[in-house]
């Protein structure tokens, strides 16, 4: 589907050095994207209800700034995010509200098309729908068939189509949960490991048959709809290849979504589908993480239709390591908006304290596991200096700002 439109990205004189980040699945920091070919990503996007809140919009303003250090390295970048435009969770939603469950996300994309455009986050190449990949999650799930990891559950009704888990070796490898706590977690997280006639209680739903008022489609396993982890793992294994640099989400997606995408996807193409498994912190407000069954938001566009200034929403963000969990505050918006305007003044002078020492560190804090507060702190200690120092370097000021723009995404 049509993704939003890109921000312009001012470029630097390149520098090759590549980017390091936290590898969830081995624990340890890795360089990502230098292999043949572009770096290819995949983020996971949006189930449309309740868009575009905080939280959101801190994973993908994090996996903006690997894009934006990629880019500044010179390398081109695919980068696919999905929409979970059918799934229990929206259909519920759109039942209980009494509205068309595709109007609830045609509705929802279009808003958090246009928070991600004001945030000026560089748009995917590739936008997918899970309605539009259908084709892609059954013929994947027919190669698991002919794996034998796929099997119809014992239940004469509604033999839904399961995928055999923890019959693929590598199972386990990206979260490291033992199996009490990967019971429990997959309970919470859209799992259904009490469910009867499953083989094992880990086993997930791929292809669910229709049920009565649930939307379905024809198919090769019979009428119904995808489930959610083979979703992201067909769309990826089409868009981006058998195997990619980076798997991006929350952190709350690291089991079972993460886990079971991979497996399915590892057990289809016979390589570790992601090389790193990336994870952002969670954005809490009032107590609690964020999110949308808990109704504690903090909407993009509430803030937007607020009169707040988008960039000071993306400091706001940047202000946090992308993997700390951190709660919202007012405080935290009058901070950033006060940064911004010191930030501004700044590059409102003719003239700058030198930009290149300031630059290397910017670069150097991203290239860092995308150390964005490291970042900051040293534009700020370049307004200081602007300030403090009488300097006659002319072109500082603008450095400065395309440095800002490119590498951070904010625009002064
Ligand atoms: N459609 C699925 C992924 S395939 C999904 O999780 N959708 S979502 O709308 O619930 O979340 C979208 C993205 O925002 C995911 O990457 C999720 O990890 C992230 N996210 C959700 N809530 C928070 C939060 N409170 N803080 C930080 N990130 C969050
Ligand atoms: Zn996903």
């Amino acid at each position: 589907m049509k993704a939003w439109s890109r921000p312009q990205i001012p470029t630097l004189a390149p520098d090759p050095a590549m980017p390091r980040v936290h590898d969830s699945a081995s624990g340890v920091s890795v360089e990502v994207g230098r292999g043949e070919g572009p770096a290819r990503m995949y983020v996971c996007g949006i189930t449309p209800y309740d868009a575009t809140h905080l939280g959101h919009a801190n994973t993908y303003v994090a996996f903006d700034l690997l894009q934006r250090v990629w880019l500044d390295a010179g390398r081109e970048v695919i980068y696919t995010q999905n929409v979970t435009d059918v799934d229990d969770p929206l259909l519920e939603r759109a039942a209980a509200t009494g509205v068309a469950w595709e109007k609830l996300a045609a509705e929802q994309i279009d808003l958090f098309r246009t928070d991600m455009e004001a945030l000026r986050v560089i748009p995917p190449t590739h936008y997918v729908g899970a309605v539009e990949s259908i084709d892609w999650v059954v013929t994947m799930v027919q190669r698991l068939i002919e794996a034998g990891l796929v099997y119809q559950v014992d239940d004469p009704q509604y033999p839904d189509w399961y995928f055999a888990s923890s019959q693929v070796p590598t199972f386990g490898g990206v979260a490291h949960l033992d199996r009490e706590q990967a019971l429990a977690v997959f309970g919470e997280r859209g799992g259904d490991p009490e469910r009867p006639g499953k083989r094992d209680a880990l086993d997930c739903l791929v292809w669910r048959l229709e049920r009565p008022g649930e939307p379905a489609w024809d198919s090769a396993l019979g009428r119904g709809r995808p489930g959610w982890h083979i979703e992201c793992s067909a769309i990826a294994v089409r868009t981006l290849g058998e195997e990619f640099d980076v798997q991006g989400g929350g952190s709350d997606l690291l089991f079972p979504h993460h886990e079971m995408s991979a497996a399915e996807g590892t057990a289809v193409t016979r390589t570790p589908f992601a090389r790193v498994f990336a994870h952002g912190g969670m954005v809490g407000y009032e107590g609690e993480k964020m999110s949308k069954s808990r109704g504690n938001l903090v909407l993009v566009s509430r803030l937007r239709a607020a009169g707040t200034d988008p960039m000071a929403i993306r400091l706001v963000l940047l202000a946090h390591h992308y993997r700390a969990d951190w709660e919202y505050t007012d405080a935290d918006l009058v901070a950033a908006q006060e940064r911004l305007l010191a930030w501004r003044g700044a590059v409102a002078d003719a003239t700058g304290f030198p930009a290149g020492s300031t630059i290397a560190t910017i670069r150097g804090a991203l290239r860092d596991d995308l150390d964005a507060p490291a970042a900051l702190a040293a534009v700020d200690a370049w307004v200081a200096a602007s300030a403090a120092v009488d300097s006659d370097d002319t072109g500082a000021v603008a450095d400065m700002a395309t440095a800002i723009d490119a590498l951070l995404g904010v625009r002064l």
